[in-house]
C-alpha cells in the first residue's frame, strides 16, 4: 500500500469508528431546523451533509482542514524558487488532515506522473466533437471517456466488498487527478492552437506542468496557476459542483462519472462559468465606454445598466459568504506582488470599490462582495490567456482535488445513497392549514 493510501486508511478508519460512537449516543440529537424560505430557497444553510476536506465560515471564508488561504500560502511546500503553494500539498492535507513535508509532496508529484497516461481513444473522443463545442463540454466528455478505466467500476462488477470501496475510489481519484491537466491542456491546444499540442514535462510539478502543456513558459503564469489550483480546490460540500460529486457518487457511480457530472454543474453561469462571464462583461464595458481606463463613475453607470437590464453582476455575491472572498483577496495580493499597473487588473480593483454599495442599495442582495471569479480572468489575461471561454476548465482541474478527496472519505465512512425529502406546493398549503 502506498504511503498516502496507508495514512488515509488509518485516519479514515479512526474517524469511522468515532462516527459510529457519535451516532450511537447522539444519533437523535437535532442539529438544525428548517423553515419554508429554505425549502423554496435552494436549501441555503441547512446542515445536512458530511464533507471532511474543508469548512466555510460566512464571515471568515474557507478553511481547508482548519487552515486559511494565507496560512496555506505560508505553510504548504513550494516548488523550487516559487512562493506559491503546490496544490499537491493541499490534496494531501485535504485527504489526511496533515500538512505534508516537501518529500511527501514530491512523492505525490512523482506518483501522479506515473499515473498520468491516457488511452488514445479518449483524445479521439474529444476530437469527434465540433471544435467550437464549449471547452467545459469537451472537458466533461473527456472525463467521461476515461470511465472505462475505472478501478471502482471494474472491481464492483467483479463483486468487490463494501469495505474495499474506499481503496478503489482512492485509486480512481489519484488516476483521474493525475490525468486531468493533460486532458484540459489538450482541449485548449485543440481549440485555440490548431491541435499544436505540447507534450508533458515530467520534471515539473503538477501545476507547473499544466501551465507548460497549455503552452506558457512564463514563470509568473506558472506561479499563478499553482495559486489558482490551490484556492479553487474546495469550498465545503454544499456548492453545486461539490454537491453534484457527492450526490452522483452516493449511488456508487465511480469517480469518473461523479466528477464529469460535477463539471456540468461547474459550467453554469451562477457557479464556475462566472469567471468567463466576468471578463466578457468587463470587455463589453470597456467597448461600451470606449476606454481601457474607465473612471469609477463610468463603471458605476455601466453596473447600473447591467442591473436595469435584469442581469446579475458576474463575480459578485455568494450563497454563503458575507465578506469579500479570501480567494479574491489572495489573487489581489498576488497581483500586488507580481503585476504592476495592468489596465484590466486596475478595472477589477475599481469594480471592487464601485459594485458593493450599488448591490447593497438594492436591498435584496445578501452579499455585495466579490467572489473568487471576479479576479481570476484578469490575471489569466495579463499573462496572455485571452480565450476566456476556457477559464472554467482551469477551475475544474482544481476542483477535482477537493471533491475527489471528499469522495474517498464518503466511501471510507460508508456514507449512504443521498435521498432528501421533497414536497409539493399542495403539500405545503395543507401542512400550513393543518398547523
Ligand atoms: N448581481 C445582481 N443581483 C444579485 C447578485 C449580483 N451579483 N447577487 C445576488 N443578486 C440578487 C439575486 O439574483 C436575488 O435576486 P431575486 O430575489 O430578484 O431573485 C437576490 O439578489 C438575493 O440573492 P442572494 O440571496 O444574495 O444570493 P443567492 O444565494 O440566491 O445567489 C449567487 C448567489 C452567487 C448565485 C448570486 O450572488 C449571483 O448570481 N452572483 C453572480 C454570479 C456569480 O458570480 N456566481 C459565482 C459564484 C461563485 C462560484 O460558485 O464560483
Amino acid at each position: 500500500m502506498d504511503q498516502l493510501k496507508q495514512l488515509f486508511y488509518e485516519k479514515s478508519q479512526q474517524t469511522a469508528n468515532e462516527v459510529k460512537e457519535l451516532l450511537k449516543v447522539h444519533g437523535n440529537t437535532r442539529v438544525d431546523d428548517v423553515n419554508l424560505d429554505q425549502v423554496y430557497g435552494g436549501m441555503r444553510d441547512i446542515t445536512c451533509m458530511i464533507w471532511e476536506p474543508s469548512l466555510l465560515d460566512s464571515e471568515e471564508g474557507i478553511r481547508f482542514r482548519g487552515y486559511s488561504i494565507p496560512e496555506l500560502r505560508e505553510k504548504l511546500p513550494h516548488a523550487p524558487n516559487s512562493k506559491e503553494p503546490l496544490p499537491e500539498g493541499l490534496f494531501w492535507l485535504m485527504l489526511v488532515g496533515e500538512i505534508p513535508t516537501g518529500e511527501q509532496v514530491k512523492w505525490i508529484t512523482d506518483n501522479w506522473v506515473q499515473r498520468s497516461n491516457i488511452p488514445d481513444y479518449v483524445f479521439r473522443t474529444i476530437d469527434a466533437l465540433p471544435v467550437d463545442t464549449h471547452p467545459m463540454t469537451q472537458f466533461s466528455v473527456g472525463i467521461l471517456a476515461m470511465q472505462k478505466t475505472s478501478v471502482f467500476a471494474q472491481k464492483y462488477a467483479a463483486g468487490m466488498k463494501k469495505s474495499d470501496y474506499w481503496d478503489a475510489t482512492y485509486e480512481d481519484s489519484m488516476n483521474l487527478i493525475a490525468r486531468l491537466p493533460r486532458i484540459a491542456a489538450y482541449i485548449f491546444r485543440r481549440i485555440y492552437h490548431n491541435n499544436d499540442h505540447v507534450l508533458p514535462d515530467i520534471s515539473l510539478d503538477w501545476g507547473g506542468n499544466f501551465a507548460h502543456m497549455l503552452g506558457y513558459n512564463d514563470q509568473g503564469f506558472r506561479e499563478y496557476i499553482r495559486l489558482f489550483l490551490t484556492i479553487h480546490a474546495d469550498h465545503e460540500g454544499g456548492n453545486a459542483s461539490a454537491h453534484t460529486t457527492h450526490l452522483v457518487g452516493s449511488t456508487l457511480s465511480d469517480p469518473y462519472l461523479s466528477f464529469s457530472a460535477a463539471m456540468n454543474a461547474l459550467a453554469g453561469p451562477l457557479h464556475g462559468l462566472a469567471n468567463q462571464e466576468v471578463i466578457r462583461w468587463i470587455q463589453k464595458m470597456v467597448e461600451t465606454i470606449g476606454t481601457s481606463k474607465p473612471t469609477k463613475d463610468q463603471i458605476a453607470t455601466y453596473v447600473k445598466s447591467t442591473l436595469d437590464s435584469g442581469r446579475v453582476v458576474p463575480g459578485y455575491g455568494h450563497a454563503v459568504l458575507r465578506k469579500p472572498d479570501p480567494r479574491y483577496m489572495a489573487q489581489k495580493h498576488f497581483c500586488e506582488e507580481n503585476i504592476k499597473d495592468d489596465d484590466l487588473v486596475n478595472i477589477v480593483w475599481n469594480i471592487f470599490e464601485v459594485v458593493p454599495p450599488i448591490l447593497s442599495s438594492l436591498g435584496k442582495v445578501k452579499n455585495p462582495w466579490p467572489n473568487v471569479d471576479a479576479h481570476s480572468g484578469a490575471v489569466l489575461l495579463h499573462y496572455g490567456m485571452k480565450e476566456y471561454n476556457y477559464y472554467t476548465v482551469i477551475f475544474g482541474v482544481s476542483r477535482a482535488l477537493g471533491v475527489l478527496a471528499a469522495q474517498c472519505w464518503s466511501r471510507a465512512l460508508g456514507l449512504p445513497l443521498e435521498r432528501p425529502k421533497s414536497v409539493t406546493t399542495e403539500w405545503v398549503k395543507q401542512y400550513l392549514s393543518d398547523k
